[in-house]
């Protein structure tokens, strides 16, 4: 069993292999703003570019033609639901739309399966001549998955969940930064104003109003909610905690995640689907 050390002195076990995947999926997960989709398109973009360096230099080798293959795939289910309207209803308290699950898990269910399906015909190369099988290589991906509800996926989907936590001053300056402090005009606290009758001057000091969005999601982070929501709903060997506070966290964070797969890779290349 292999265990790679997490920023904040938890671990990441290597799991037994799942189904016939040839490389695994990793669902990142945790309160808005802790960094999830930075943190997914950053791993993503590190495997994809060792896998295509590895490529050239057996393509160099082989003298092959120029043929980059993916190793990894970002899958942004906020963007997805965005894209294709995934929604059931508006709530207007909380300045969002409310999702429909049930639109957004068939979607998903396609992109899954088809992955694994493809990666499983590659891997039974003897039906398939060169070209095609090289078509089906292509899809022997890892999905990292981001996004702030995790109990909404089947659990087959992930052979990783990693839960995102920031302290709440650094979630409330990255809220501060994407204006979700932003409300009506008629929202906003005025204190201060000071008007007399010889002179209509008036200073006002307007305070920054707190959205019902961001006060939600601060309790969220501070009651562990979402890292509950990841234990209740995936086996505990596979949910991991990880510190998301600063750059430096961040790139940390990308390597270990990044070294987690290849050891995953590694330990499940010779054991039999
Ligand atoms: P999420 O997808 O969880 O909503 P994000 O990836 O959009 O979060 O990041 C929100 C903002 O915070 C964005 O401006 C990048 C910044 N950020 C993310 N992770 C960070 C970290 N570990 N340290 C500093 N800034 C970070």
């Amino acid at each position: 069993m292999t265990t790679v050390n997490t920023n904040n002195g938890s671990a990441m076990t290597q799991q037994p292999r799942s189904k016939s995947r040839r490389r695994p999926n990793v669902l990142i997960t945790g309160t808005p703003g802790t960094g999830k989709t930075t943190l997914a398109a950053m791993i993503v973009e590190r495997l994809n570019q060792m896998n295509s360096s590895e490529e050239h230099e057996r393509q160099d080798e082989e003298e092959d033609d120029d043929n980059d293959v993916v190793a990894a795939k970002h899958i942004n289910v906020g963007e997805i639901i965005r894209t294709y309207k995934f929604y059931d209803g508006y709530d207007a308290e909380l300045e969002t739309h409310i999702l429909d699950e049930d639109q957004l898990i068939d979607y998903l269910d396609e992109v899954f399966v088809e992955t694994l399906t493809k990666a499983q015909l590659a891997t039974t190369s003897s039906e398939y001549d060169d070209d095609e099988n090289e078509q089906h290589e292509n899809y022997s991906v890892s999905l990292i998955t981001d996004y702030h509800i995790c109990e909404i996926f089947p659990e087959r989907y992930f052979d990783l969940v990693l839960v995102l936590r920031t302290n709440t001053e650094f979630l409330y300056d990255r809220y501060i930064e994407r204006n979700y402090h932003q409300t009506p005009t008629n929202n906003s606290i005025i204190s201060g104003h000071n008007n007399d009758d010889s002179n209509t001057t008036a200073t006002t000091t307007t305070i920054t109003p707190v959205s019902a969005k961001v006060t939600q999601n601060l309790q969220c982070e501070i009651m562990n909610v979402i890292y509950e929501n990841a234990r209740n709903s995936y086996a505990s060997e596979i949910v991991v905690e990880l510190s998301s506070n600063t750059i430096e966290d961040m790139e940390s964070n990308v390597e270990r995640v990044v070294q987690w797969i290849q050891l995953w890779m590694k330990d499940n290349e010779s054991v039999p689907s």
